[in-house]
């Protein structure tokens, strides 16, 4: 592997499985660093195309997602990493596939859990092409300043504290992803901070490994020294000792190999890494620091003094680190003054100049959580709530609902009228559904979802269409019947009265009439409805009006009866009047709103549903109506 740098502050990815957290954080990242592009060019989402919303910044940007590796990678040909975020079932497939890709130079595989045997061919694989593996079962790694993979050390809060924003000069590897947040924690407080930080994974075949990347940061000029924490298991931190007593790294490596507690068991141990476990004395971690001791590495005593370790190795290099810089940095130090260059002559300096880095806006959802900030809603609602541990229609939760023995009419009363209705009322609620439920397959409604289902559309085809003829002639009278019978009720007009003015004006009046009931062949759903409103309401004025009309209608044609809307409207009239649970006011809304025909849609629903599955159980064809009904005219 060896060779140097393997990002820069122009690497782009692609990211394999869309999570939003790790690619979001990744272009805080970009945008804390002064990025002018952001490290995500592409996210791959096996099975959707389109853009994802992404933050840059305080602008949203779009991110292409391609369902397929390969046409990412044309997509995006400068785009050389890939984090893949796959499961531990899917990783090693998209891995190989993303290796195999030209453009592709880098893979990070970040599941845990992936075959070891999988794992081998991908690690030959790459090898052989030259490419570079990090994982699996890691964080990823960060070159400061410059590209962040994934959830790499952390939140911002934690990025900026380690000033993992600007390059630092220590180049560190580790196993384990998680301490490398604290390492970077550490090495921040007692150096110039982290130039790039590698966490390889803690399985026992590690994509790349310790010994690659030191052997890689000893040619990248900026890094000074390098930090390692291996951990017991495995031989990986041998090929370092290897490294280190034939010469081949050039700068100062403090590592520490942790799990030294291991011995304290009596049985073998295995720790959280599948790789992390204590097996032949070789492999113990009080072995490998001896080793790389006698290496030549500069090893402590304890992971207590590692810090310090990391401390003294670091002071050693600053006037070394401080000539070097103020050739290379020299513009950057003019710039901060003079007391800096009196620092570097005196080669005291902290070798990299500080940057304030950029504030990242804070999301809205954590800073409305934090109570920073408040925001206007857009939505008001007062009927449900879903947040709580139950949803709550009008305040009355779930649970009261069922243990209570509520019934539709009484789900109907909280969410339309938002209050308990007495037993009686939601009982003629209920009525009322089962009435209009259906009323044979020759209506308009019926009809239409017939013809709708035959034409080999879906329920909800079917339905809407059958609802879309709900109207001032059919079905959807009620509310009009309710305004005009209160209206002329209330204003005491004779039946004579309210219908010729209505026929002057030219309208029909809602809830007369029927196209197949008549005097002699009364509809049963409005008596059925007349004689529950005798037996249940306190009063039933605006019905025996909308009978007087219905008296002086049939005067006229034996078909003028009152229909099902028109004693649906009269009697709802009642039902709010008498309930005394409704103000002159609501009463007057409703009836202005008009929640009325919402009764017979809700009714008439079941039965189209009903239609609908009938047509197809019994595999109906497509519906032509027979020239023979039609008369052809000019
Ligand atoms: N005339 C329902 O009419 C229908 C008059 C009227 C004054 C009236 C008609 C009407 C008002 C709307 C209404 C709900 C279109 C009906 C329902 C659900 C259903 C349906 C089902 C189910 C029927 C003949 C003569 C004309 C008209 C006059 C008619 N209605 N005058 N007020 N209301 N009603 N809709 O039979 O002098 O000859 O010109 O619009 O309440 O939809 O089962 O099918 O459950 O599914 O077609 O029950 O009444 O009568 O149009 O030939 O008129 O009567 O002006 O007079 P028809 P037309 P003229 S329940």
């Amino acid at each position: 592997m060896a060779t140097g740098q393997i990002f820069s502050r122009n690497t782009q990815a692609l990211f394999y499985n869309y999570k939003q957290l790790p690619i979001q954080r990744m272009l805080d990242f970009d945008f804390l660093c002064g990025r002018e592009t952001p490290s995500v060019a592409g996210i791959i989402n096996p099975g959707s195309e389109g853009f994802q919303k992404l933050f840059f910044g305080q602008e949203e940007i779009a991110i292409p997602v391609h369902s397929m590796i390969e046409a990412a990678c044309s997509a995006h040909p400068t785009a050389d990493v890939f984090i893949n975020f796959a499961s531990f079932r899917s990783a090693a497939a998209s891995s190989m596939s993303a290796l195999k890709q030209p453009t592709i130079r880098v893979v990070a595989i970040i599941a845990e859990g992936v075959p070891e045997s999988d794992t081998k061919q991908l690690i030959a694989y790459a090898r052989a092409n030259n490419k570079v593996l990090i994982g699996p079962a890691t964080v990823g790694g960060i070159q400061a300043g410059a590209f962040k993979i994934g959830d790499t050390a952390g939140t911002i809060d934690n990025i900026i504290q380690c000033k993992l924003y600007r390059p630092g000069s220590v180049g560190f590897v580790s196993k384990s992803g998680g301490m490398s947040n604290e390492l970077y924690n550490t090495i921040a407080r007692v150096t110039d901070g982290i130039y790039e930080g590698i966490a390889i994974g803690g399985d026992v075949f590690p994509g790349s490994t310790l010994s690659d990347h030191v052997l890689r940061f000893n040619n990248i000029p900026q890094v000074k020294m390098m930090v390692v924490l291996g951990e017991l298991g495995g031989r990986d931190e041998y090929s370092l000792v290897e490294a280190l007593k034939e010469g081949k790294v050039h700068k100062p490596v403090v590592a520490w190999v942790s799990g030294t507690c291991a011995r304290l068991f009596k049985s073998e141990v295995q720790f959280g890494h599948a790789g992390a476990k204590s097996g032949g004395e070789l492999e113990s971690a009080q072995a490998k620091n001896q080793a790389l001791r006698e290496a030549g590495a500069v090893v402590p005593t304890s992971y207590e003094a590692f810090e310090t370790a990391i401390k003294e190795t670091f002071e050693k290099l600053v006037p070394y680190c401080a000539s070097i810089l103020s050739v290379i940095l020299i513009d950057a130090i003019l710039c901060i003054g003079e007391d800096w260059l009196i620092l570097v002559e005196e080669g005291k300096i902290a070798p990299v100049p500080e940057v304030e880095p950029p504030q990242i806006p804070e999301d809205l959802k954590s800073a409305i959580k934090s109570g920073k900030v408040r925001a206007p809603t857009h939505i008001i609602s007062t009927i449900s709530d879903d947040r709580g541990d139950e949803p709550c229609y009008a305040g009355v939760p779930m649970s009261t609902i069922i243990q209570r023995g509520y019934g539709v009419g009484d789900v109907i009363s909280l969410l339309w009228f938002k209050r308990s209705l007495p037993r009686y009322c939601t009982q003629f609620i209920e009525i009322c559904v089962m009435l209009c439920a259906d009323h044979g397959p020759c209506v308009s409604g019926a009809h239409n979802t017939i013809v709708t289902a035959r034409a080999g559309k879906d329920l909800v085809s079917s339905l809407v269409s059958g609802l879309l003829t709900i109207g001032p002639r059919f079905g959807g009278a009620i509310d009009d019947a309710a305004r005009y019978f209160k209206d002329a009720c209330d204003r005491g007009l004779t039946p004579y009265e309210f219908v010729e003015g209505m026929k002057k004006k030219g309208i029909r009046v809602p809830g007369i009439g029927h196209r197949i009931k008549s005097r002699d062949n009364r509809d049963k759903r409005v008596q059925l409805l007349q004689q529950y409103a005798h037996t249940h309401f306190p009063s039933v004025k605006y019905m025996e009006y909308a009978v007087q009309v219905e008296a002086y209608t049939l005067s006229k044609a034996n078909n003028l009866v009152l229909n099902v809307d028109g004693a649906i409207g009269s009697l709802f009239l009642d039902l709010l009047a008498g309930s005394g649970m409704f103000s002159k006011q609501e009463i007057d809304e409703i009836v202005e709103i008009g929640y009325l025909n919402g009764l017979f849609v809700l009714a008439r629903s079941i039965g189209l549903i009903g239609h609908t599955f009938d047509q197809k159980r019994l595999k109906q064809p497509l519906y032509r109506h027979p020239w023979e009904d039609v008369l052809y005219t000019k």
